[in-house]
C-alpha cells in the first residue's frame, strides 16, 4: 500500500514538472514570436510643421513603410523641431538616438562641404532643372559623401526657391539690402553672398525665426512661399519680395547606426519609400507655392515682384562669392554642374 501510494507521488509530482516545463517553453515561445514580431521604431522628426508639403511628404513615407512591411517598421512623426533644429536632428541621427530626419541641404555644408554648390545663388531656373541635377550623377555623388559621416541620404525632397520678407523696405534693387539685419541659414555661401549685396546677414536656426522677427532683433528672412505662409511670418513682416534668389533642396536622412542593423529588405523598402514619397512631396510643394502666393497677397503683406534685369544684377554683384566657394568645394564638380545646367538648356 505504502510503495503504492509513493509511487503515485511520484507520479503526480513528475506530472506537475512536465506542465511548468511545457508552459514556460510555449510562453518562451509566444515571447520569442512577440520578440520577432515586436516592431522596429523609426523616429521621424522635421522642422516644419505637419501641413507643410514637407510634413505631408513625411506622412506619406510612413504610410509606404508601415503598409509595406506590414507593420514591422513602425514610424513616429515628429513635427515643428519638436526634437530639435536640422542641425540638431542630424547630430542625432549620427549618435543614432534618431532614426530619420529630413534637413535643407544648406545647414549640412558644415560638415559635408561639397552641399555648397546647391546653393550658389540664381544656379537653378526651374525646379526641373533642380531635380534633373540632384537625381542625376552630381546628386549621387553628394549623396555618396554622407556615410562616412554616420549618415545615409536615400532621396532629394524639394523646400524649393526662396524669396525675401522683411519689415523695412520692399527690396526692388539691390541697394534695397543696405543694413538689412537679414537671417540666413547656418550656410556660408548664403552669408557672404547676402554681405555681398549689402545686407547684415545673422545665421540662425530655423525653429528661432518667428520670434527674432516678432522682436524686431532681426529685420527680415528668407524662405520658399510655402514656409512664409505655413509659419505665418507675414504676421511679423511688411514686405514679400519676390527675389528667387536661390532653390533649397531638402534631403532624406537614416541613421547610418540604425541602417546597418536593417535587413536588406527592410532597407529596400525605406529606400523606395522616400523615394515614392519624395516625387508626392515635390507635386505637393509646387502647388503649395502657387496657393501660398494667392494666400499671402490676402494677408496684408506688401508683395513686389522683382525685375529680371535687377535680379542679373545681384547675380553679376556675387560672382566673387561663386568664385571662392568654387575653389573651396572642388572647381571640378562646380564645373560639371554648369555645364551639365548648359545641357539641360540647350
Ligand atoms: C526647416 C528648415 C527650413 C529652412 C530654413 O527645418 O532653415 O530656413 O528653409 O525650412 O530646413
Amino acid at each position: 500500500m505504502r510503495k503504492r501510494k509513493m509511487i503515485r507521488k511520484m507520479m503526480s509530482g513528475l506530472l506537475l514538472i512536465g506542465l511548468v516545463f511545457v508552459s514556460a517553453c510555449s510562453s518562451n515561445a509566444t515571447q520569442g514570436n512577440d520578440q520577432k514580431e515586436q516592431a522596429k521604431v523609426i523616429k521621424a522628426g522635421i522642422g516644419l510643421n505637419e501641413d507643410h508639403p514637407q510634413g505631408q511628404g513625411l506622412l506619406k513615407f510612413k504610410e509606404i513603410v508601415e503598409e509595406k512591411s506590414a507593420g514591422k517598421l513602425k514610424v513616429q512623426t515628429y513635427f515643428s523641431a519638436s526634437l530639435g533644429d536640422d542641425l540638431k536632428m542630424t547630430e542625432a541621427l549620427q549618435g543614432g538616438t534618431q532614426e530619420v530626419t529630413i534637413p535643407s541641404t544648406s545647414p549640412l555644408v558644415g560638415m559635408i562641404k561639397e552641399f555648397g554648390v546647391l546653393d550658389f545663388p540664381f544656379l537653378f531656373n526651374t525646379a526641373e532643372e533642380a531635380d534633373t541635377i540632384l537625381d542625376g550623377p552630381i546628386g549621387k555623388k553628394l549623396l555618396e559623401k554622407l556615410p562616412e559621416h554616420g549618415l545615409v541620404g536615400l532621396a532629394y525632397w524639394e523646400n524649393g526657391f526662396r524669396h525675401v520678407t522683411n519689415s523695412k523696405n520692399p527690396i526692388n534693387t539691390m541697394e534695397d539690402f543696405k543694413g538689412l539685419k537679414l537671417r540666413t541659414m547656418q550656410n556660408e555661401v548664403h552669408i557672404d553672398a547676402f554681405k555681398q549685396l549689402g545686407a547684415n546677414p545673422t545665421p540662425m536656426a530655423f525653429s528661432e525665426v518667428f520670434t527674432a522677427l516678432e522682436s524686431k532683433t532681426i529685420d527680415g528672412q528668407e524662405n520658399p512661399l510655402a514656409t512664409i505662409k505655413s509659419n505665418k511670418f507675414y504676421e511679423v513682416q511688411n514686405y514679400l519680395s519676390l527675389t528667387k534668389h536661390v532653390y533649397t533642396p531638402f534631403v532624406f536622412l537614416v541613421s547610418k547606426k540604425f541602417w546597418d542593423n536593417l535587413s536588406p529588405e527592410e532597407q529596400q523598402i525605406l529606400k523606395d519609400a522616400a523615394v515614392e514619397a519624395g516625387k508626392y512631396q515635390r507635386e505637393l510643394s509646387r502647388q503649395e507655392d502657387k496657393k501660398a502666393l494667392e494666400e499671402l497677397k490676402k494677408t496684408g503683406i506688401k508683395i513686389n515682384e522683382v525685375s529680371d534685369e535687377e535680379r542679373k544684377k545681384m547675380e553679376e554683384a556675387i560672382k566673387p562669392v561663386i568664385d571662392k566657394y568654387a575653389k573651396k568645394f572642388g572647381e571640378e564638380l562646380v564645373k560639371e554642374m554648369y555645364s551639365e545646367l548648359e545641357k539641360i538648356r540647350q
